[in-house]
């Protein structure tokens, strides 16, 4: 059998950065919002080791920033999702659950509030911007909605920091979790944060000058010799082992967000107006979810990857299905996600994994993983 290659074309989107990550030998890509995300550089095993020690630069370039501005900006924001945002400040990062009419996820962004009328949804692989844009042409409002020419530079890992205040200053060290700052780089100002798809610190930079961004790139890699700095992506063992769910993976529109953990996040109580809100409040009042994301450990000293749902099984009895899998050198055991039904979801309800190499045994876990 042979491996069948992803074609890459115009339609899978490059970055400024992609010449670079080839130029360092990309040994993988997937596709995510329609452009090229990289998946592994050494190996994913190496690439995790040197994630959780050292620092990388990631091109996330296909976390695309869906730009909502104008007068009606932060009504349609609210209406897109249950989260409170009248507590977001300009200079917030808010990470906000988008849902449909039906309390259905239609993507799990990040929203920057760059300015009262002006915000940034910074996307998962979903296509936001026509639910965005039907919206307002359907409820006729004042608002201008694009994506804009913005392609985020992930900075992760735990020395993520002191490569990060060499490039940009100190005044990086004083950006708190989940908030941003407007910093000089060559006389251009980028909007530098402190948040990024690893638990392992560091910064997203939104690049919104290609030629600019490609000299950032160039002093990072520059500047972090000494750190051993290398080309990075988001991993999969250590975003599981991080409880870092992927939409498309872990959570669809099949889902609502109490299923997805994301009921923090979801103010029903705060008297806002968003699209979904009878459907919610109609599954709170039915018992809230009746299946949830769980963490489950199985054993294995190596896992196949999860290209589709694997049965669960508790007592003989469908229990739910698992959506991603790696094997976690650090807690030398195979983990992953699994959306499991209330009877079994319960930490510590011995499973059975349905993997392509057979039956495993596992245990339903707490998110994140405790160790
Ligand atoms: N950064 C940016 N855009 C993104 C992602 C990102 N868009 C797509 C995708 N990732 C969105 N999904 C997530 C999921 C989790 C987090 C960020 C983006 C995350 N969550 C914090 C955590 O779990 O610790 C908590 C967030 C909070 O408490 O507010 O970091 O990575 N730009």
């Amino acid at each position: 059998m042979t491996t069948p290659i992803l074609a890459a074309s115009r339609r899978t989107r490059r970055t400024p950065f992609s010449p670079r990550v080839e130029a360092h030998g990309v040994k993988g890509y997937t596709v995510y919002n329609h452009m090229l995300l990289a998946t592994v550089f050494n190996t994913v095993e190496e690439d995790y080791r040197h994630l959780k020690s050292r620092v990388q630069v990631w091109d996330v370039g296909c976390e695309r920033q869906v730009e909502v501005s104008g007068p009606d900006a932060a009504r349609l924001i609210q209406l897109m999702t249950p989260r409170n945002m009248d507590r977001v400040v300009i200079g917030q990062c808010a990470y906000a659950p988008l849902v449909d009419e039906t309390g259905a996820m239609i993507n799990d962004p990040v929203v920057l509030k760059l300015a009262e009328d002006r915000f940034w949804i910074s996307i998962a692989d979903s296509d936001v911007v026509l639910w965005a844009k039907g919206l307002a042409y359907g409820m006729g409002l004042s608002v201008e909605i694009f994506e804009p020419a913005v392609w985020p530079l992930a900075i992760q890992g735990p020395l993520a920091d002191d490569l990060t205040a060499r490039v940009f200053g100190e005044e990086v060290r004083a950006i708190r979790f989940f908030r941003f700052a407007e910093l000089e780089f060559h006389g251009h100002s980028f909007v530098v944060a402190r948040s990024g798809w690893s638990k392992q610190g560091g910064f997203e930079v939104y690049v919104d000058d290609a030629e600019i961004g490609l000299a950032l790139y160039d002093a990072l890699f520059a500047g972090g010799e000494d750190l051993d700095v290398r080309p990075g992506c988001p991993n999969l063992i250590e975003r599981i082992e991080g409880g870092l769910f992927s939409y498309g993976n872990d959570m669809t529109i099949e889902n609502n967000p109490f299923e997805c953990g994301l009921d923090k996040f979801c103010n029903l109580d705060a008297g806002i107006e968003f699209i979904g809100r009878e459907a919610l409040q109609q599954l709170q009042a039915q018992g809230g979810a009746q299946r949830v994301i769980r963490g489950v450990t199985f054993e294995g000293d190596n896992c196949p990857a999860c290209v589709e749902a694997w049965p669960v099984t508790s007592g003989g009895q469908h229990a739910g299905h698992l959506t991603s899998a790696a094997h976690s050198p650090d807690f030398g055991t195979n983990i992953g996600f699994a959306m499991i039904e209330r009877f079994a979801w319960e930490p510590g309800t011995e499973v059975t994994v349905e993997t392509p190499l057979g039956p495993h045994t596992g245990r339903v876990s707490a998110l994140p993983f405790e160790r």
